[in-house]
């Protein structure tokens, strides 16, 4: 299996707030230090660095405005004056505010976000952009080759709406890939996320196409993040209607109530005739997942990988959540193990 991965991540660090306190993010450097870790003793690779950054793919499945913002986002908050080490938003276009593009970095900081988990600091944007490019490079490597690819993301990407950040992400990288694969002839491609969290990102791209399917497992969003997407009555719109398919479950959901809807979700798939599989593939579904609260265990991944592999469709694999940082890195390999004989 092809690995894509890059350490132009180290210089993200991203601020999030618990209660009042503004700490360290979980979504931290060394959560991918783990997964090169693990990678490098399972012996799996070869590891190749991204190809350049295609900010035209990128504007396929954000708005250019909004990728404007996110490059320029850092200088301007240092030419502002402003002595913090990161910019977060405090304020947004809630109800019965209009969505107006205020001029005001502080108000697009709110603007172009949607919690305030997520800062922007100085390495913030050419981590996102490197991230954005592994699973671009992933996804020509499939589209050229047939075989899997993993890209090893960081930041995630799968809350990234078209034209907002936030839940630790910036730019959608599994969008990205889908985009690259449907660009490189595939006439429609599923993209699955078995990440604890809804991709609340990845729907809103694609929620009105259907030519990129979207199938979510996730926590109910009546009691976890991102909390306003994600319920099972979003199908689609438009010519994407029927293109969606969301599978909430509740907290404390165990191997086999969320094995169950694994099967659905590839049964659907199979349903669907796609022709290409993008996976959205966190592992905070993990039972010692410091923030979340399914109860998966290691073995469980293994299988995950296997059941992903019975799906028979030319992969990527694109790296979203997981803070269990110790075991973090051997989750994934269990997940891609599965892959090895491919
Ligand atoms: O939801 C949280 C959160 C929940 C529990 C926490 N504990 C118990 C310390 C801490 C934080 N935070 C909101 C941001 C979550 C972003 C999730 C990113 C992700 O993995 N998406 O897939
Ligand atoms: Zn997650």
């Amino acid at each position: 299996m092809l690995i894509v991965s890059s350490d132009a991540h180290r210089h993200h660090h991203c601020l999030e707030l618990d209660g009042a306190k503004l700490i360290d993010s979980w979504e931290g450097p060394d959560r991918a230090d783990s997964i090169d870790a693990a990678l490098l003793v399972a012996g799996l690779g070869p590891s190749v660095e991204p190809e350049p950054f295609d900010r035209q793919l990128v504007e396929r499945v954000h708005l250019p405005d909004y990728v404007d913002f996110l490059s320029e986002a850092w200088a301007r908050w240092v030419a502002g004056g402003n002595e913090a080490p990161a910019a977060m938003a405090f304020g947004w276009p809630a109800r019965r505010f209009r969505s107006i593009r205020p001029r005001h970095l502080n108000a697009q900081l709110g603007f172009y976000s949607f919690a305030a988990d997520c800062s922007i600091g100085a390495g913030t944007w050419p981590a996102a952009q490197a991230s954005a490019a592994m699973a671009d490079t992933a996804a020509r490597h499939v589209a050229e080759s047939g075989q899997p690819a993993f890209a090893r993301c960081r930041p995630p990407g799968h809350h990234a709406m078209r034209d907002q950040f936030g839940g630790y992400c910036y730019v959608n990288n599994a969008a990205v890939a889908a985009e690259r694969l449907i660009e490189l002839g595939a006439a429609r491609v599923a993209i699955l996320d078995v990440d604890y969290h809804h991709g609340n990102g990845t729907q809103d791209i694609f929620y009105g196409r259907d030519d990129v399917i979207f199938c979510s497992i996730h926590a109910d969003p009546l009691v976890e993040f991102p909390y306003f997407l994600g319920h099972r009555d979003e199908t689609g719109e438009g010519p994407g209607e029927g293109s969606n398919l969301n599978l909430p479950l509740p907290h404390g959901t165990d191997a086999t109530a969320w094995f169950e809807q694994l099967d659905r979700a590839a049964l659907w798939i199979k349903a669907s005739g796609a022709e290409m599989l993008v996976v959205s593939l966190g592992v905070d579904t993990f039972e010692h997942d410091p923030i979340s609260r399914f109860r998966l265990s290691r073995s469980d991944f293994t299988e995950i990988g296997r059941r992903i592999v019975d799906l028979d469709l030319p992969t990527v694999l694109v790296m979203e959540g997981g803070y269990a940082t110790e075991e973090l890195g051997k989750n994934v390999v269990e997940v891609l193990s599965g892959f090895s004989d491919t």
